[in-house]
């Protein structure tokens, strides 16, 4: 599959038009999907995840390797679904009640997304009981809440306590992030952990799955 580097830098420089071209291209000719997630696309992310870390890459570059990363994964999607192919987990994402920042919150999404994580978006303003509800029906491991602002960052704390109160609390890992959020905030409100960054959170959702 000596081409499909070809995939791994569309997606590294965010060239989304290519990228979607060479996936096509690659599955029309009979490449293993899983392979080209696997050897190719995840691998392309991290290193995306590696430069905006390193202050190589910001937030456009990001944003435009992410937008390439989901354009190849449209195509392939269907076919991972199909064929049964395990996911790294299952993540239900949302900006909290009272919130519309979601730029963020959609980068991160992005960034699970190209490791190999199912998510459900479920947007931004999302309440405990939007959560719970989406918890329970797609059996999810892992919720991940973001919150902008200093006033919405109460929702995470409600969240948490409507999730104990359902009774959902214990079966999954709570991820947090956003501006305001610290890690003492995280441990505060009950949560597993927490992330400044998306590169990060990919780090934080694989090490809070295999705990
Ligand atoms: C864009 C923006 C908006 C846009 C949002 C558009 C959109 N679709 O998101 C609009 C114009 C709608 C908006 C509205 C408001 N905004 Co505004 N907004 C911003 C701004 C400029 C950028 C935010 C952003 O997108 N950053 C870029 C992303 C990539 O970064 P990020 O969100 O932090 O996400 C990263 C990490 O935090 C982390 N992360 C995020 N979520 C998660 C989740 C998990 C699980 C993990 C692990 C990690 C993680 O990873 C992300 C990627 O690296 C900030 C200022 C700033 N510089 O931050 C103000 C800001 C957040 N807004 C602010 C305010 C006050 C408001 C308004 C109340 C303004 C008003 N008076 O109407 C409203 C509130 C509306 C509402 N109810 O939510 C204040 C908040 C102050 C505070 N401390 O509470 C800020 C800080 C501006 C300021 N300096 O005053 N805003």
């Amino acid at each position: 599959m000596e081409d499909l580097k070809k995939l791994y830098d569309a997606i590294l420089t965010g060239n989304f038009k290519s990228a979607k071209e060479i996936t096509q291209q690659a599955l029309a000719a009979g490449a293993d999907p899983q392979a080209m997630v696997q050897q190719y696309m995840i691998p392309a992310m991290d290193e995306v995840g590696r430069r905006y870390e390193a202050n190589e890459y910001f937030v456009p570059e990001l944003l435009i390797s992410a937008r390439a990363m989901k354009a190849s994964l449209e195509f392939i999607r269907p076919l991972l679904i199909a064929s049964g192919a395990e996911p790294a987990g299952r993540v239900v994402i949302g900006t909290v009640k009272g919130d519309l920042h979601d730029i963020g919150k959609n980068l991160v999404a992005a960034m699970l997304e190209g490791a190999g994580f199912e998510v459900i978006d479920l947007g931004v303003d999302v309440s405990p009981e939007k959560f719970i509800t989406a918890l329970n029906e797609k059996k999810a491991g892992l919720v991940a809440m973001s919150a902008l602002l200093t006033t919405t960052m109460n929702s995470m704390k409600t969240t948490v306590e409507a999730m104990k109160a359902a009774g959902v609390r214990n079966n999954v890992k709570i991820m947090i992030g956003g501006a305001p959020v610290t890690e003492k905030y995280a441990e505060e409100i009950g949560a597993d952990g927490y992330s400044t960054n998306a590169n990060g959170a990919v780090a934080l959702a694989r090490k809070l799955v295999a705990a």
